[in-house]
C-alpha cells in the first residue's frame, strides 16, 4: 500500500520455504495471489537451503533495495545468505513468545557482489501510517482505486450501503475481500487520527 504511494517497486518474499509442506505452501501462495495480480511479484526463498536466492539476486542487481517485514522472518539471514562473508547478527526466534526478538536494531546498507545495494532494517512489530493522506491511501490501493467514486452514494462507507461499487467488485471477484478489509481498516484509522 504505502509502497505504491512512495513510488517504489514492491517484491514480496516468502522466506523459510524449507518449513512449508505442500498444503501450507498452497494456502500461502493463494493468499498472496491478490498481490501478485496487482503487480507485486512473489518470490519463494529459504536462506537455509538457498532456494530462490538466484532469483532474488537477479531482482536486486543494480538497484537499491530495502528489506522490510516482521521481526524474525529472516531478513538478516537472507542477506547473510547473499553475502556469506559478512558477519550479520542473527538470533533465534524467542521460544517464549514465538515472536522475533528484534535482533536487528539499526538499518545497515550492504553492497552486493553483483552490483546494487541492500538495506537490512529492524523488524516491524507494529505499523504506523505516519504522514499519509486519504488520497495517498486511495492511490496506494491500485486494485481498489479504479472503483472509487463509483458507488451510488458519494459518501458511501462501503459497508452496507446499496449499490456499493467496491462490494460489488468483491462479489464479482475483481477485488479480493481481504484487500477491501485492509483498505477499510486503514481508512478508518486515518479518519480517527485526523477527524474532519
Ligand atoms: N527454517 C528457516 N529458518 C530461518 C530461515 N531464515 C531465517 N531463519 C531463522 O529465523 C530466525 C530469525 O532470523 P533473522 O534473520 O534474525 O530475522 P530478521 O527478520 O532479520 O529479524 P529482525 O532483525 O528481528 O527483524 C533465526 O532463528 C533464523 O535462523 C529459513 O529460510 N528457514
Ligand atoms: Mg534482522
Ligand atoms: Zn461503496
Amino acid at each position: 500500500m504505502t509502497i505504491a504511494a512512495l513510488g517504489v517497486h514492491g517484491l514480496l518474499v516468502l522466506n523459510k520455504l524449507d518449513v512449508l509442506n505442500k498444503p501450507a505452501l498452497a494456502t500461502l501462495t493463494e493468499r498472496m495471489e491478490p498481490y501478485r495480480r496487482i503487480g507485486y511479484p512473489l518470490l519463494l526463498t529459504s536462506s537455509y537451503t538457498a532456494q530462490g536466492l538466484d532469483e532474488l539476486r537477479t531482482w536486486l542487481r543494480g538497484r537499491v533495495s530495502l528489506l522490510v517485514g516482521q521481526s524474525g522472518v529472516g531478513k538478516s539471514s537472507l542477506i547473510k545468505a547473499l553475502l556469506p562473508d559478512r558477519e550479520i547478527r542473527i538470533q533465534a526466534v524467542s521460544q517464549f513468545t514465538g515472536h522475533g526478538t528484534h535482533t536487528t536494531t539499526t538499518s545497515t546498507l550492504y553492497h552486493l557482489p553483483d552490483g546494487g545495494d541492500l538495506v537490512d532494517t529492524p523488524g516491524v512489530r507494529s505499523f504506523e501510517l505516519g504522514e499519509i493522506s486519504l488520497g495517498d491511501l486511495d492511490r496506494g490501493f491500485v486494485d481498489i482505486a479504479p472503483y472509487l467514486g463509483r458507488c451510488r452514494f458519494s459518501d458511501c462507507r462501503h459497508l452496507t450501503e446499496p449499490a456499493c461499487a467496491l462490494r460489488e467488485a468483491v462479489a464479482h471477484g475483481e477485488i479480493a475481500a481481504r484487500r477491501l478489509e485492509s483498505y477499510l481498516q486503514l481508512w478508518a484509522a486515518l479518519k480517527a487520527a485526523r477527524p474532519g
